[in-house]
C-alpha cells in the first residue's frame, strides 16, 4: 500500500516536472519572438514579416519596401586643428601651358560649381571666401586655379573662390573690388573668414593657412619679386586674411584709392587704428612666387594715394563698407570659381 502511494507520488512528481518544462520552453519561445520584433522594428523596416523556427533563429521572409543599409549612422567629427595632409615646400612654375579644362581635369571630382569645397570626411573649423580682384587676368587666373584649390583642399577649408571683375575700362580700384566681394560672398554663404588674393600670387609652402587668426594676418611675406622679403616692416599687401568680424571692424576696404598704390598701407593702419596688430607666417612658410606681368593699362601708380593715407584715421569712418557702392552686372559660375562682374563707377582714366 504504501509501495502505490510512493510509485503513484513519484509519477505525479515527474509528470509535474515534465509539464513545467514544457511551459518554460514555451514561454521562451515567446519572449524571444517579442525581442526580435523589437530589433527589427530598430533597423527602421517599414514592412517586414518574420517566424519562428524551431532553434529560436528569426529569420525574414520578404522586403515589401526599400530597405536602408544597416550601416550605422557616420556623424562627421571637426577636422583636426593642423591638416594632416599638407606637404611643406611646393614647386611652382608658370611657364607650362595650361588651360582651364586641363585644370577642371584635375581638381573637379571634389569641387561644386562656382569653386567651393568642403572636406567629405571632417567639419572643416574655417569657413573661407577667397576674394581676388581681377580684371583683363585670364591666363593667371588659370595658374592660380591650378595651385590653389588643391593647396585650399589639403588645408582641410570650407571655401569658396570669388573672381570680382572690374567691369568696363575706367581706373581699376582694387581695395573697392575687395569690398565688393566681402559683401557679394556673404549672400551665398555664411563665411566667417575672408582671404583676399592677388591673382598673380602662389604661396610655396601649403603651411601657410587661408584661415583667419586672432588678428588680421598678412600672407604674403616673402615673394619672390622682394627677393624673399617683406619690401617694408609695414606692408599688407598681396594676400591677407581678415575675419568677417575684424573685416567690418575697419569699415572694411577704403573705396577711394583710384588706380595702383596705397590701399594696402591704408588698411593696415585701419587695422593699428582699430587696436588691432598684424600676424604672419615665418619667411619660410611665407614664401610666395608672382607671374610676371608688366603694368595693366588704367592701372596707373596714382600720385594723389600716398597723401591720403596721412588721413586714414579721419577718413576710414566714412569711407568704407557704409559708403560702398556698386552694381553687379553679371554672376556667371563656372566648376572652379564664382565670377561676378561689377560697375563700381570708376573714373574714365
Ligand atoms: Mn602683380
Amino acid at each position: 500500500m504504501l509501495k502505490q502511494l510512493l510509485a503513484c507520488l513519484s509519477l505525479f512528481a515527474f509528470v509535474s516536472l515534465l509539464f513545467y518544462s514544457v511551459v518554460l520552453y514555451y514561454n521562451q519561445n515567446v519572449y524571444y519572438g517579442i525581442a526580435a520584433v523589437h530589433r527589427l522594428a530598430a533597423n527602421g523596416n517599414q514592412t517586414y514579416s518574420w517566424k519562428l523556427l524551431d532553434n529560436l533563429k528569426v529569420t525574414e521572409v520578404s522586403h515589401k519596401t526599400t530597405r536602408t543599409p544597416v550601416t550605422p549612422k557616420k556623424t562627421l567629427e571637426p577636422c583636426p586643428e593642423s591638416p594632416p595632409q599638407l606637404v611643406g615646400p611646393l614647386n611652382v612654375e608658370f611657364n607650362t601651358q595650361r588651360t582651364l579644362e586641363s585644370v577642371k581635369a584635375e581638381t573637379s571630382p571634389s569641387l561644386q560649381v562656382g569653386g567651393r569645397y568642403k572636406p567629405s570626411d571632417c567639419i572643416s573649423r574655417h569657413k573661407v571666401a577667397v576674394i581676388i580682384p581681377f580684371r583683363n587676368r585670364h591666363e593667371h587666373l588659370v595658374h592660380w586655379l591650378y595651385y590653389l584649390h588643391p593647396i585650399l583642399m589639403r588645408q582641410q577649408l570650407d571655401y569658396g573662390v570669388y573672381v570680382i571683375n572690374q567691369d568696363g575700362e575706367g581706373i581699376f580700384n582694387r581695395a573697392k573690388l575687395m569690398n565688393v566681394g566681402f559683401v557679394e560672398a556673404q549672400k551665398e554663404y555664411d563665411y566667417d573668414c575672408f582671404i583676399f588674393s592677388d591673382v598673380d600670387l602662389v604661396p610655396l609652402d601649403d603651411r601657410n593657412i587661408y584661415r583667419c587668426y586672432d588678428n588680421p594676418r598678412h600672407l604674403a611675406v616673402a615673394m619672390d619679386k622682394f627677393n624673399f622679403h617683406l619690401p617694408y616692416k609695414t606692408y599688407f599687401g598681396g594676400v591677407s586674411s581678415l575675419s568677417k568680424q575684424q573685416f567690418s571692424k575697419i569699415n572694411g576696404c577704403p573705396n577711394s584709392y583710384w588706380g595702383w598704390g596705397g590701399e594696402d598701407d591704408d588698411i593696415y593702419r585701419r587695422v593699428i587704428y582699430r587696436g588691432m596688430s598684424i600676424s604672419r607666417p615665418d619667411g619660410v612658410t611665407g614664401k610666395y612666387r608672382m607671374i610676371r606681368h608688366q603694368r595693366d593699362k588704367h592701372n596707373e601708380p596714382n600720385p594723389k594715394n600716398p597723401g591720403k593715407l596721412s588721413r586714414t584715421r579721419e577718413t576710414m569712418d566714412n569711407d568704407g563698407l557704409n559708403s560702398l557702392s556698386y552694381t553687379v552686372k553679371e554672376i556667371s559660375k563656372d566648376l572652379l570659381f564664382t565670377f561676378i562682374t561689377v560697375d563700381i563707377q570708376a573714373p574714365a582714366s
